[in-house]
């Protein structure tokens, strides 16, 4: 088993709710009115309107799995780098959720961590700027940890317990993510973003895999290369190098 690094700065100062609309746009309040330090974390038991991408909804039964949003302000970040936040953030939560299953953990690029064909996790990255400078960046996280029963709409979850059959203890994951993110995130401070890109695309969902895609109103058949220093994702369709930003391109099953 792999030690499990323990963080400085970030859940030093925590924030427990038992019922939240969502940590997301209660952090996006709490930092327009006031200046919480780096590493703030606000974790609810509970969110009556939890937040995906694109006006999508995050649903999480009460008490049973991590739903929180945490502060950092990676002033030292370009604005054009700022899809980094999600490659660190990806990889600590794909690390975190290794040290308590047998399985290996995939990143469905951007930010998705899979476990097979499942989600286990879902990130919601908000960046606040101003001029060429992220102010403070808002990093939602949703791990399905203890809830062994979905909604039937739900595509395809998957969570620690139906991995591993126990319940897990969430104050100790939650402990462990803080460790893994601080570990990853002063790894991105000191500039190490090869490492960091090369870990992450080992972990790429599907890397070299032949995969369906639309892309705008065209289905494809491609093979994911990489990622380019852009942040987009790379694939050779036809063998042809072709990049792609997130909102371009989607996964077909
Ligand atoms: C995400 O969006 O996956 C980002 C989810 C972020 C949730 C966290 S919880 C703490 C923080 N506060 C918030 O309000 N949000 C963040 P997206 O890639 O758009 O995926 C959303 C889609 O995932 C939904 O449309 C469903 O199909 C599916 N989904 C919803 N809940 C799920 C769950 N618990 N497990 C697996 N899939 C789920």
């Amino acid at each position: 088993m792999n030690i499990k690094p323990k963080a400085t700065f970030i859940g030093k100062h925590l924030l427990e709710y038992e019922t939240l609309e969502s940590t997301n746009t209660f952090t996006q309040d709490l930092v327009s009115k006031s200046n919480p330090s780096e590493g703030t974390v606000v974790f609810t038991h509970y969110q009556t309107a939890g937040k995906g991408q694109y006006g999508r909804k995050w649903e999480s039964n009460e008490g049973q799995n991590i739903t929180l949003s945490i502060v950092l302000t990676p002033s030292f970040l370009q604005i054009r780098d700022q899809f980094y936040l999600n490659i660190i953030t990806s990889l600590a939560v794909a690390n975190t959720i290794e040290h308590y299953i047998k399985d290996q953990t995939k990143i469905k690029w951007p930010n998705d961590v899979y476990v097979g064909d499942k989600k286990i996790c879902g990130i919601l990255i908000q960046n606040n700027l101003s001029g060429n400078k992220i102010v403070n960046s808002i990093i939602g996280i949703g791990i399905n940890v203890n809830q062994d029963r979905f909604h039937p709409d739900l595509p395809n979850p998957m969570s620690i317990k139906l991995l591993t059959g126990c319940d897990q203890n969430l104050v100790e994951i939650r402990e462990t993510l803080f460790g893994e993110l601080e570990k990853v995130y002063m790894q991105l401070k000191a500039e190490k973003q090869d490492e960091i890109m090369q870990e992450y695309q080992e972990r790429l969902y599907r890397l070299g895999v032949p995969t369906n895609f639309q892309i705008e109103d065209r289905k494809v058949e491609g093979i994911i290369k990489s990622i380019n220093p852009s942040g987009q994702l790379v694939i050779d369709i036809n063998g042809q190098l072709e990049s792609f930003s997130k909102t371009e391109i989607q996964y077909l099953k």
